[in-house]
């Protein structure tokens, strides 16, 4: 996937299948994804006054998912802040490169599954947010 010169988020619809079972939601590569998944891993057994992020990627990809409960990630690409609250596992928000995020208000039991296109990498973080606006204008 190309990177842009500034972060991009969007929501992603995964398609749902429904039966008297219950709801089978689908994130499958190529048709949903628009990078190849390296990593997953999950926020969960979080305090509702949690606050998690607080950060930009420089080369990272990223699809958040609530996969139960709810949470609101706020964005910011050093242009344009917005909020999205996810609150079903067939929203998938995806954040590029060069997006400062911070995730918060987490309902109970929530849990937020994250599929990531490279591994965990350190040195791909920006956390402090002074370097992150020096870094997108
Ligand atoms: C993001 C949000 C949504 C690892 O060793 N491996 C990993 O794969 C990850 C994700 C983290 N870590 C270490 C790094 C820190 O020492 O775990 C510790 C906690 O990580 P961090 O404070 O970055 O956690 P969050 O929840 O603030 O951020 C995480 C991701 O790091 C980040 O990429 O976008 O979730």
């Amino acid at each position: 996937m190309q990177k842009s010169s500034y972060g991009h988020v969007s929501l992603l619809e995964a398609p749902c299948l429904i039966d008297s079972r219950g709801t089978l939601t689908i994130y499958e590569g190529p048709y949903d994804l628009p990078f190849q998944v390296k990593r997953i891993y999950i926020l969960h057994s979080l305090p509702h006054n949690s606050v998690r992020g607080g950060h930009a990627h420089r080369n990272l990809f990223q699809i958040l998912i609530a996969a139960s409960g709810s949470f609101t990630v706020t964005t910011d690409n050093g242009l344009e802040r917005s909020s999205w609250t996810l609150a079903s596992p067939k929203h998938g928000l995806l954040i590029t490169p060069g997006v400062w995020r911070e995730i918060r208000d987490f309902s109970p039991n929530s849990s937020c599954v994250v599929l990531a296109s490279e591994l965990y990498d350190e040195s791909d973080y920006i956390r402090d947010y002074s370097q992150f606006r020096s870094s997108v204008s």
